[in-house]
Formats: C-alpha cells, sequence, structure tokens
C-alpha cells in the first residue's frame, strides 16, 4: 500500500510538471493580483503556471486589515469577486466587506479550477532574459533558499512573464539589477512605493498595471513600486481589477 501511494503521487505530479515547463504566462506571487490574472487567462485557453513562494498561496487576502480577518472591496470591482462566487456585504458608502479566507480560498480554487497550474512553495530566483526580451523564470523551492543551499535551479519558458510579487516587486528588481534593462516608468527605473493614500493607490494600482519591458508585465502592489504609485491598506478591488487589466494585455500581446 505505501508503495503505491508514494508511486501515485510521484507519477501525477511529475506528469503535471511535465506539461507546464514551457508555458504561455508564467506569474511570480499568487497573490489576489496575480490569481486573477491566472484565471482570467487560463479561461482563454492559455496555459498558465504561477510561482508561489509560500506554502499557502493568497498573499496579503488572508490577513485582512491589521490580522481582523475582512477586506474591504469597492462596488466597481465587485463583479470580478461575483465571477469566483465570493461572498460579500454592504458596509454603506459604495463599500463592501468580504471574509479573507473565503476570498483567498475561493481564489485559489478558481484559478485551479480554470487550469492554472499552481506551484507553491517554488520561488522564483531569477529570469531569462534573451534578444531584448524575458521569456523565463528561474526558480528553486523555498526551503532550499531559506537555508541557503547551494542547489542548482530549473527554469520554466513563457511568452510572458508577470511580476505579482507585491510590495517588493522582486522580478521587476531582478530584471533591472541583473539584466540592466530599462523599463516603461518615467525615469526607465524603479521609483519605489510612495505612503498611504487611498484613494490614488486604489487608482494608481489599476494604471501602473503594464507592460515593463517586452515579456515582462507587472500588477498589483509591484506595479505601484515601479512606477511610485501610493498604497492604499487593506481595500483589495484595485487588486483585482489590476488582475484583470494585465490579463487583457497579455492575451492582447501573445495573441496578435
Ligand atoms: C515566488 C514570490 C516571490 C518570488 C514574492 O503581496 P501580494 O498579496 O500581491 P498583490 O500585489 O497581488 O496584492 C497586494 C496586497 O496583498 C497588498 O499587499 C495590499 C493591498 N496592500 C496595501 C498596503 O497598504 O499595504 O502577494 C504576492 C505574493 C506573496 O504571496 C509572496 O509570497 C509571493 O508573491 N512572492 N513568490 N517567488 N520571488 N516574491
Ligand atoms: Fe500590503
Amino acid at each position: 500500500m505505501e508503495e503505491r501511494i508514494t508511486s501515485a503521487i510521484v507519477r501525477t505530479y511529475f506528469e503535471k510538471l511535465q506539461n507546464f515547463l514551457e508555458v504561455d504566462l508564467a506569474i511570480v506571487g499568487a497573490g489576489p493580483s496575480g490569481l486573477v490574472a491566472a484565471t482570467a487567462l487560463a479561461k482563454e485557453g492559455k496555459k498558465v503556471a504561477i510561482f508561489e513562494r509560500l506554502l499557502a498561496p493568497g498573499g496579503g487576502v488572508w490577513g485582512g486589515g491589521m490580522l481582523f480577518n475582512e477586506i474591504v472591496i469597492q462596488e466597481e470591482a465587485l463583479h470580478i469577486l461575483e465571477d469566483f462566487n465570493i461572498s460579500y456585504k454592504s458596509a454603506g458608502d459604495g463599500l463592501y466587506t468580504a471574509d479573507s479566507v473565503e476570498v483567498a480560498s475561493g481564489l485559489i480554487f478558481g484559478a485551479k479550477k480554470a487550469g492554472v497550474m499552481i506551484n507553491n512553495a517554488v520561488s522564483v530566483e531569477d529570469v531569462v532574459c534573451r534578444e531584448g526580451r524575458i521569456c523565463g523564470v528561474v526558480v528553486n523551492w523555498t526551503p532550499v533558499e531559506r537555508l541557503g543551499m547551494h542547489v542548482d535551479p530549473l527554469v520554466v519558458m513563457a511568452k510572458a512573464v508577470l511580476d505579482g510579487t507585491g510590495h517588493p516587486g522582486e522580478i521587476t528588481d531582478l530584471a533591472t539589477r541583473k539584466a540592466g534593462i530599462k523599463i516603461d516608468t518615467p525615469t526607465g527605473k524603479i521609483m519605489g512605493e510612495k505612503p498611504m493614500w487611498m484613494e490614488l493607490g486604489e487608482a494608481s494600482t489599476v494604471e501602473n498595471t503594464k507592460r515593463l519591458y517586452p515579456g515582462l508585465y507587472v500588477s498589483g502592489m509591484a506595479a505601484n513600486n515601479a512606477s511610485g504609485g501610493f498604497r492604499m491598506g487593506p481595500i483589495f478591488g484595485g487588486m483585482f481589477m489590476s488582475g484583470r487589466k494585465v490579463a487583457r494585455m497579455i492575451l492582447e500581446d501573445i495573441d496578435g
């Protein structure tokens, strides 16, 4: 019995992995913007893999506001929650609340059911940049990263790479530092996140969601980090809308 259990896991895992070694879109970070983008593209029939450093995908959703496990969503983003069958309540003034555990698990479940491969406990430590294009991600197990073990990584090639790593904007940072690329921001460099300003932060998240370089896209807080947008606290509509926007842009680019 024991060997049959091991064999079943090994066989199905590697079948799954084999099918996702070359993808249309590699997303780094399974936060709200990454999960929404992944689901939208997978629903269009694209092959999408997400790489998430932590064991649990969901990013900053789980913690709500200061660990009070509710998040706020504005009216214009409710349709995205509805598409994931996630419930919400009115809080007045065009604001709504949703249980952060339901939102995180609902986004993860929706992405999975749409056909996204979610690689949890996998960190992206580098990118592939060739002939003026970002065309892959360099991956390793998070425990290997955390223990500082000298283990060489593997590579997943992609038509597009999305930096959905949240506040640190790790992939944009890697790409600008190591590949020396100039990105599509007013300075050509990473401008850094600005302090709290809820309304402007929500608007700038969507505005700053863009293609930074051929093959490299950015969403969510990583977009604000790249282009100098404000933070907004535990309101998440901007993150969801950023995911939808970047999915549309990537779809046009890879189909066009
Ligand atoms: C693999 C990685 C790597 C790596 C990071 O932070 P997130 O939730 O991302 P967003 O931008 O979709 O959502 C932001 C939102 O949660 C938030 O922080 C808000 C609204 N803040 C407002 C405020 O004022 O603070 O998720 C990013 C995910 C995390 O799960 C990381 O573990 C993961 O990316 N990640 N995964 N390889 N190199 N770097
Ligand atoms: Fe945050």
